[in-house]
């Protein structure tokens, strides 16, 4: 224990001096706010500035303002992809609007809320899609909701039963609406039950505009992981899972959706496996982890795991980072039986991902640092914490 106190001094100390390090580099005073730096030059005499985007305004100065739609518990990555957005939000590069649930299980939910709790953010609204597709436990869900330790929560939060929150739409419609004009950016990592059904909204005490208007009024970007796009999987006519589980909500979301779409198809989180090495020493810095444990009992601690759903959060945040590329714009037609076709139009509203080699190993280890990354302030876990 002592010998961990002064190993712990030390390095703070180590962080201390190297702080103060790059202060008297670039031959300022201390303090040096964050805006000093980033406007400052380094000793190669490189300006630190943000990047320009093509408006020519700086970038990274607003957060992407972000709902999060998922049908977590069916495969371990929506729970990673939450990890991902609470690292970016720790960043300031995204705001946690609220978030929305396609899994019509209660636990489904509750896992939300313990994830925000877990990350510092407990209060984030959560919706429930009601009458919805796949009712089953899964693999985790129920399992890290009701984990206990010395006869207490493992990882505490509010929501004991999620049949209890309100409704995705009108959670959708109240958070649609309290946002500025053509700022949010959607992520949809699992079916499209909430969003047609919010295309489908008409008006109410929440808001004047019907559903669609609304969406096309505040939404800039709908960032889903559906569909499949490769040769290959085009030729075996692939039918991906978010799509074939609710096929009349895909045809309506991506037949309607008013603003533009960016699709990350099957071929994405495929290539991009996340390793599992990863799971096993990055997250060791509590001792029990929701992430952790989720992938443990969804995907076991031997085997990697797709990325799907994490790709699509990331290019929604970070968009012009050349994580990825892009497909030329188009239309993505679903069919009867859930195929996925896309039609290249350079009048349409949709696209899709495309990585090279090298964008594979970036996106991978940017993925395993983000996922990773530890909350801003330790919720204490109960007994058995070192
Ligand atoms: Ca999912």
């Amino acid at each position: 224990m002592m010998k961990r106190f002064w190993l712990e001094k030390m390095l703070g100390m180590l962080g201390w001096a190297a702080l103060f390090a790059v202060a008297f580099d670039l031959g300022k005073s201390w303090p040096v706010s964050l805006g000093e730096l980033q406007g400052a030059e380094n000793p190669a005499g490189e300006k630190l500035s943000q990047p320009q985007s093509r408006e020519g305004k700086t970038e990274g100065q607003e957060p992407v303002r972000l709902i999060f739609d998922t049908d977590i518990g069916n495969d371990v990555d929506d729970a990673m992809a939450m990890a991902v957005i609470h690292a970016l939000a720790n960043r300031g590069e995204c705001q946690l609007l609220a978030v929305t649930v396609t899994k019509d299980n209660p636990y489904a939910a509750r896992i939300v809320d313990l994830l925000n709790t877990f990350y510092g953010r407990p209060d984030i609204p959560i919706g429930v899609v009601r009458g919805g597709k796949t009712p089953e436990d899964g693999r985790y869900l129920r399992q890290v909701v009701t984990a206990e330790d010395g006869g207490k929560p493992r990882y505490p939060h509010r929501l004991s039963d999620g049949r209890s929150a309100p409704d995705a739409v009108q959670v959708l419609r109240r958070t649609l609406a309290g946002q500025p004009d053509g700022s949010v950016v959607v992520v949809q990592v699992g079916f499209s039950t909430n969003l047609a059904r919010l295309l489908d909204s008409p008006p109410d005490d929440i808001s004047p505009l019907d559903g669609k208007s609304l969406a096309a009024k505040k939404v800039r970007l709908l960032s889903v992981m559906a569909g499949a796009f490769s040769e290959d999987l085009q030729k075996r006519r692939f039918r991906e899972y978010n799509v074939v589980t609710d096929v009349p909500a895909a045809q309506k979301v991506l037949g309607q959706w008013p603003t533009p779409i960016v699709a990350s198809g099957f071929e994405i989180g495929r290539a991009i496996l996340y390793p599992v090495v990863s799971i096993r020493q990055d997250y060791r810095y509590v001792s029990h982890h929701p992430v952790a444990e989720a992938y443990g009992y969804y995907r076991g601690l031997e085997h990697d795991q797709p990325t799907f759903d994490l790709t699509s959060v990331l290019y929604a945040v970070r968009p012009e980072r050349g994580y990825f590329d892009l497909s030329p714009p188009g239309w993505i037609r679903v069919e009867d039986d859930g195929f996925t076709r896309f039609e290249p139009d350079p009048n349409g509203k949709h696209r899709y991902l495309i990585v090279s080699a090298e964008q594979i190993v970036r996106v991978r280890e940017a993925l395993c640092w983000l996922c990773s990354e530890p909350p801003q302030r330790l919720v204490p876990q109960s007994s058995s914490d070192r």
